[in-house]
């Protein structure tokens, strides 16, 4: 125990509050449902008490720029700076770069702002210089004044590619290229045999330092499954003492954000917060401790828990911070 104690402060990630340990809260996150739920738990824990894994899948080289759309809404988000209208990119942002580009007939199909092209140029500076993805990841929360851990979900390149009735397509391609209009089949995560966690969120499940750990209401098929199956991942989630606690991205049979519910129809899979309960419970036995349901789902409660998971009826639909710190409050407030 007290070696384990003594690994653990020295991590990065440990905060100690008037001389005592603070548990840490590992929160698994896609885009925009992750960072909204990643901001209330950072406004309701002690700073640099949020470690948030995130989805790297997504990621794409565009123009000659390294483009990390899921992590850069969660720094972006967590640094106050988000274009919440949006859902993506920078608030109060302008287009010169864009236009000038559709005046040389380049491609303008994946918009990037002038604020958030400052962004990729940087991490390609520093990837070009020798960084990998997380230590270039901690540095922009840091420059950004984000006060929470920031991790790639691995340091490895892994796309995800998504398997369509009209051929194979690269992630960014199907989703704003084609608008998630052509019909999917299944996805997969190309590079991810190769990959492996990272060693820093490795440390903090091998303390007991870690008191909760939040799977955000990201789309459970591009957004939190290619976290999940890194090599050893969820493994390593499932074995921790500390409770898994998922939210349902699933409301009233309706996606809260994003093509979840659309391809969740062409899959196959129930449009329903049970549907997304039973990915979970089948594709990883024994994870997930709590599955939060919002309260107009609360008819759903006896299949979900006859799958083995926990069903919590609660207000899961994030509008205002408010919104956001009383979900955070009420997964914080869940035991095994
Ligand atoms: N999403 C869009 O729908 N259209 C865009 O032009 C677009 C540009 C973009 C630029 C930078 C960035 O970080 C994200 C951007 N996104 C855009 C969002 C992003 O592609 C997706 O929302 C995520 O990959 C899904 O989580």
């Amino acid at each position: 125990m007290w070696l384990r104690r003594a690994v653990a402060r020295s991590q990065p990630g440990y905060v100690s509050l008037k001389g005592g340990a603070v548990k840490q809260v590992l929160a698994l996150s896609g885009g925009v449902g992750g960072a909204k739920l990643s901001l209330g738990l950072e406004r309701v824990l002690p700073a640099g008490a949020l470690h948030v894994l995130v989805n790297t899948g997504d990621d794409f080289t565009h123009l000659g720029l390294h483009i990390s759309p899921d992590i850069d809404t969660v720094l972006y988000t967590l640094a106050g700076r988000a274009n919440q209208a949006q859902g993506w990119g920078l608030e109060g942002e302008s287009w010169n770069t864009m236009e000038a580009m559709a005046l040389l007939d380049g491609e303008t199909w994946f918009r990037l702002g002038d604020r958030d092209i400052a962004t990729h140029l940087w991490r390609r500076s520093q990837l070009d210089a020798g960084q990998d993805l997380a230590a270039v990841t901690q540095d922009l929360a840091r420059r950004m004044g984000v006060k929470s851990h920031i991790y790639p979900m691995c340091r490895e390149t892994v796309r995800t590619v998504v398997h369509t009735d009209e051929g194979d397509l690269p992630f960014q391609h199907y989703f704003v290229r084609r608008q998630c209009e052509p019909r999917v089949r299944s996805f997969e995560f190309e590079g991810l045999a190769a990959a492996r966690p990272d060693p820093d969120v490795l440390a903090l499940l091998a303390s007991d330092d870690l008191g909760h750990i939040v799977v955000c209401p990201s789309n459970p098929f591009v957004s939190i499954d290619p976290v999940l199956q890194v090599p050893g991942m969820w493994q390593a989630l499932r074995d921790h003492a500390a409770p898994v606690i998922l939210v349902s991205p699933i409301v009233d049979g309706m996606a809260i954000k994003g093509p979840a519910a659309k391809m969740m129809a062409e899959l196959r899979v129930p449009v329903t917060a049970a549907g997304v309960a039973r990915h979970y419970a089948e594709r990883y036995p024994d994870l997930v401790d709590h599955f939060l349901i919002d309260d107009s789902d609360a008819k759903l409660t006896d299949e979900i828990n006859r799958l083995g998971l926990n069903a919590v009826c609660t207000a899961t639909v994030m509008t205002t911070l408010e919104d956001k710190m009383r979900l955070a409050r009420t997964c914080l407030s869940l035991e095994m």
